[in-house]
């Protein structure tokens, strides 16, 4: 069940250069519970949004089931939404996305929801590079269906049960880069300094933006012996580098702190500012990317931030070559090449 926010807002809430106030990127009051990681990131993703001026009717929100993809209810309330099946959100998103590449996509998703029911999805979004904003709210467990240990759970860690987990814990991030991710990121919920910045990111990057944020659930998988628990994160969190995201044309106004930076370019043009903090950690080099996540690893240590971009692979729509309009904008003159060239295809085929 979904709560409406009330409708009255003050007149003199600062509004962004598309006119919006922070308020109309939100949705229905959260139904989560007190202090669920995944209500912070929500909050993240209407910073996100209100920052970069995007405007709300042109987003689609899709996700699975889980906790995790109760939150588009709860953020972007004037955007398309559409809450699909567990672990089917990616098939979602691939058939949006193909009849209209002219919107924002941003696909919610859990780790029960990508690392184990939605495994193959998750794989074959990557390896298409579909146009996506991959947010996986990662809490080590079935938040919904009350805390079961999920495939991102850490290998002898206990949740409320008290029992240990026997099993290999999966590394999305890790998994993603594997895969051929273009864009791979981790964000901790409860750093909203950092993770901020990291969705602008991911929203801006041309392809499939995968974003593993760890998202503590306080109810069932807040135990020391978790790290995705709040206690974990804060005592071995490690970041690739201090960062931030500067759309096209916009003026530069944040000051850096001391030491080397790097710039990338993303598809549109808009860069992305990395200060290294640690200047071994090269982002753009899949192997060195690997390394650095299992280095951190080896020290019992989260690596977040910026994981890994390749800004030189093709989105789905390019590979295909894809109309470049949405599908309800064509006429049947577009679709229809008449004889002349039905029979070059014909003869082309024979
Ligand atoms: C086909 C199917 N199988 C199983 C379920 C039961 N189920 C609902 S949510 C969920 C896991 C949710 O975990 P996660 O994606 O990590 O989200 P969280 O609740 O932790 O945010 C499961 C197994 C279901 N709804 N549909
Ligand atoms: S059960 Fe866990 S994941 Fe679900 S709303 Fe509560 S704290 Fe969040």
């Amino acid at each position: 069940m979904s709560y409406r926010r009330p409708g009255f807002r003050h007149p003199k809430q600062p509004k962004n250069d598309a006119g919006y106030t922070r308020a109309d990127y939100e949705g229905a009051i959260s139904t989560l519970c007190a202090g669920c990681g995944h209500d912070s990131t929500t909050n993240a993703i209407i910073q996100a949004c209100f920052e970069l001026n995007i405007e709300p009717h042109r987003v689609v929100k899709i996700s699975g089931i889980g906790c995790s993809s109760k939150t588009p209810a709860y953020f972007l309330g004037r955007s398309h939404g559409f809450n699909s099946v567990h672990g089917r959100m990616p098939s979602i998103a691939t058939g949006a996305n193909m009849a209209n590449r002219d919107l924002l996509y941003i696909g919610i998703s859990g780790d029960g929801d990508t690392a184990s029911i939605g495994m193959g999805q998750f794989a074959h979004a990557l390896r298409r590079n579909l146009n996506l904003n991959y947010i996986c709210m990662n809490n080590g467990c079935y938040g919904l269906t009350k805390g079961q240990d999920s495939a991102t759970a850490d290998r002898g860690s206990s949740g409320k049960r008290g029992v240990p987990n026997p099993y290999e814990s999966i590394d999305l991030c890790e998994l993603a880069i594997e895969l051929g991710a273009s864009f791979v990121a981790r964000g901790f919920s409860g750093d909203k300094r950092q993770l901020v910045p990291l969705l602008k990111a991911a929203m801006a990057h041309s392809g499939l933006a995968f974003v593993d944020v760890i998202s503590p659930c306080v109810t069932f998988n807040n135990t020391s012996s978790s790290t995705k628990s709040y206690q974990y994160v804060r005592e071995h969190i490690e970041a690739t580098n201090t960062f931030d995201f500067v759309p096209l044309q916009q003026e530069i106004l944040t000051h850096y702190e001391e030491g080397t930076s790097q710039e990338v370019v993303m598809h549109d043009g808009s860069i992305i500012h990395l200060h290294k903090a640690d200047s071994s950690k090269d982002v753009t080099n899949r192997l060195k990317s690997v390394n650095n996540l299992e280095r951190e690893k080896e020290k019992g240590r989260l690596l977040t931030g910026i994981l890994y971009i390749n800004p030189d692979i093709k989105e789905t729509h390019d590979i295909i070559n894809s109309t470049l309009r949405p599908l309800n904008s064509l006429t049947e003159e577009d679709l229809c090449p008449g004889s002349a060239a039905l029979e070059e295809i014909n003869a082309s085929l024979r």
